[in-house]
């Protein structure tokens, strides 16, 4: 009589079939939350099939895993965990007319399929996981839909996030994968590449302050809660002295990028982001926020394509882009 739980009997059965021994196997993780763990000669990774978060990645010779997981986390059915890549689909922030929705719509809180895995020629492990529109989802919003997102884990980290309409009406949709990078300390990165580029200032918005539409001057610093949709889909890097690394993020399909870190006050009121772990992370997002929404036509598909890419750090780049 097995004592597996139904989770590990689930897990079990994703390993018979989508399995790569030695590379990719599936596991039950905190929470009863199904796991797909990566281990191949360029790079680790985590992926929670719920909401298919990456929740953990390290390539080979990084001392630190690129993405902040909180200590704090809470591993719950139908919530996402604080950290790594939560997917925000089919709104980002809170939907338009309906306040009271999931925040960043619900893509993240619904268990996703495992449709394919596969070791690739170059030593990567690829997987595709798919949340197709069901009962649950059509209770929140009407669209008839496909959502893949197809994760390439190796030196690098590639994502792309697919929507398919497969209904009869236009389908409008933002978006944004919320990636929470790992850094050694807010108050000594700097995010660059966002140089003059307009942004709406939701900190300053959410506080009741004046201006919201600002343009950015020089490198993004944290000086307390920075909360910010820029206009453009990068590239842009973050540069980290104390890690030292350069944290390149480049993207297609995206118009906007979201940089956020919450500062203490805010750190402690969303209660799960452990006791100082806010000076650890820092989230830039690419995706089409607030006015980048995208339409896709019956039959149509949108996609969002995301690279991470860890670059060593010269002291001589670093004082170069002061
Ligand atoms: O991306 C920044 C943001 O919209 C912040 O305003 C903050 O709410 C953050 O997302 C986290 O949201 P969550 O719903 O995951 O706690």
């Amino acid at each position: 009589m097995s004592n597996a739980t139904p989770a590990a009997a689930r897990a079990a059965a994703l390993d018979e079939r989508h399995g790569l021994p030695g590379v990719l196997r599936f596991c039950e993780g905190p929470g009863g939350l199904l796991l797909a763990e990566v281990s191949n000669a360029q790079a680790r990774a985590t992926i929670c099939l719920q909401g298919a978060q990456l929740t953990h990645w390290q390539p080979r010779g990084q001392a630190e895993p690129v993405l902040w997981l909180s200590d704090a986390a809470r591993y719950l059915e139908g919530k996402s965990v604080r950290g790594g890549i939560p997917v925000c689909w089919p709104w980002f922030g809170t939907p338009a007319g309906r306040p009271q929705g999931p925040a960043h719509g619900f893509a993240r809180n619904h268990p996703w399929e495992v449709v394919a895995t596969g070791a690739r020629p170059d030593g990567s492990t690829g997987l595709r996981l798919q949340l197709d529109d069901n009962p649950a989802t059509r209770a929140l919003w009407p669209g008839a839909f496909a959502l893949s997102l197809d994760i390439v884990v190796g030196a690098t980290l590639d994502l792309e996030l697919c929507t398919r309409n497969t209904g009869s009406v236009e389908l409008h949709v933002t978006e944004a994968l919320h990636t929470y990078f790992r850094i050694g300390d807010i108050a000594a990165v700097a995010v660059r590449g966002l140089e003059g580029v307009d942004y709406f200032d939701a900190a300053a918005h959410a506080a009741g302050a004046a201006p919201v539409d600002c343009r950015q001057q020089g490198p993004v610093r944290f000086d307390g809660e920075v909360d910010r949709v820029y206009a453009s889909g990068g590239p842009c890097w973050i540069d980290d002295p104390l890690l030292r690394r350069r944290l390149h993020v480049s993207a297609t399909g995206s118009a906007s990028t979201v940089v956020w870190n919450p500062s203490a006050a805010k750190a402690h009121r969303l209660g799960d982001m452990g006791d100082d772990g806010w000076r650890r992370m820092l989230c830039v997002e690419s995706g089409n926020a607030r006015d980048s929404g995208v339409s896709v036509a019956p039959g149509g598909t949108h996609r969002l394509e995301v690279r991470y890419r860890v670059a060593p750090w010269s002291d001589a780049d670093a004082s170069a882009a002061t």
